[in-house]
C-alpha cells in the first residue's frame, strides 16, 4: 500500500500533538516563541548549574587538602602532649621527692652531712652531681640552702675546676674575700660559706663533713 490514508495522517497529526504538548511547545508562532525562550532560561540555568558544580568540586578539593593538613597538624599536637606529659610527669616526682626547680634544673638540698667525694656519690647515685654554678642567678639560687654546702667545685694542681670538666678561670666566680687561700695547704674543694653574701665560696678540705 503506497501513501498514507486519511485516518494514517490523523492518528500521526494526534501524536504529533501529544509530543508537543508533553514539551510545553505547540506549532504556532506565538508559542514557539515562548518555547525559544524556555529553552533559553534551562540553557541559562543549565551552564549557571555546570559553574557551580565545577565551584562545588573547587571547593571540595580544597576542604579535602585542609583535612589532611588538620589530620597531621592533630598527630603533631598529640605528639607533643605526650613530650609535655612525659615531662610533666617527671617534675611532678622530682618535686614529690623534695628537689626545687630553678631555670631549667631540678636541685636537692642535702641535709645529711658527708665529706666532698662522699657527697658527689650521693648525687651521682641519683642521676645528678654537685651543683655547677654557672651565673648570678644560680649562685644566688644556691646560696638560699641557708648552711655551709659542697659545690661540684675541685682544685686541680693550681687550677679550680667543676665537675663538668670546666675551668673556673674561664667563668664567674663568688669567692669569699681572700679565698680560695688553701688554708694549712690542704684546701682543694670548694663550699658555699658565707651564704649570706654574694662572694660567699671558700676552699675547704675535701675529707670535712659538710
Ligand atoms: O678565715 C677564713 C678561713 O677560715 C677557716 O680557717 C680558719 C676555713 N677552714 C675551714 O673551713 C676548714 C678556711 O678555709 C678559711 O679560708
Ligand atoms: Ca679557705
Amino acid at each position: 500500500k503506497h501513501g498514507h490514508s486519511f485516518s494514517d495522517l490523523n492518528a500521526s497529526h494526534k501524536k504529533l500533538l501529544v509530543q508537543q504538548s508533553r514539551s510545553g511547545c505547540n506549532c504556532n508562532p506565538s508559542s514557539l516563541q515562548a518555547c525559544y525562550s524556555q529553552r533559553n532560561l534551562a540553557n541559562r540555568r543549565l551552564s549557571s548549574c555546570n559553574s557551580q558544580v565545577r565551584s562545588l568540586g573547587a571547593q571540595r578539593s580544597s576542604l579535602l587538602r585542609q583535612v589532611s593538613g588538620l589530620r597531621s597538624q592533630y598527630a603533631a599536637v598529640v605528639k607533643q602532649r605526650d613530650v609535655l606529659q612525659g615531662q610533666l610527669n617527671v617534675f611532678v616526682r622530682y618535686q614529690n621527692y623534695g628537689w626545687k626547680y630553678y631555670r631549667g634544673s631540678f636541685y636537692y638540698f642535702s641535709t645529711s652531712k658527708a665529706n666532698w667525694q662522699a657527697s658527689r656519690n650521693y648525687c651521682t647515685a641519683r642521676g645528678a652531681d654537685l651543683v655547677v654554678i654557672n651565673d648570678a642567678f644560680e649562685n644566688n639560687f644556691t646560696r638560699e640552702v641557708k648552711r655551709i654546702a659542697w659545690i661540684g667545685l675541685y682544685r686541680s694542681g693550681s687550677n679550680w675546676r667543676w665537675v663538668d670538666g670546666s675551668y673556673l678561670s674561664s667563668r664567674a666566680s663568688y669567692w669569699a674575700p681572700k679565698e680560695p687561700n688553701n688554708s694549712g695547704n690542704r684546701e682543694d674543694r670548694g663550699e658555699i660559706w658565707l651564704y649570706n653574701n654574694i662572694e660567699n665560696w671558700n676552699d675547704a678540705p675535701w675529707a670535712d663533713a659538710n
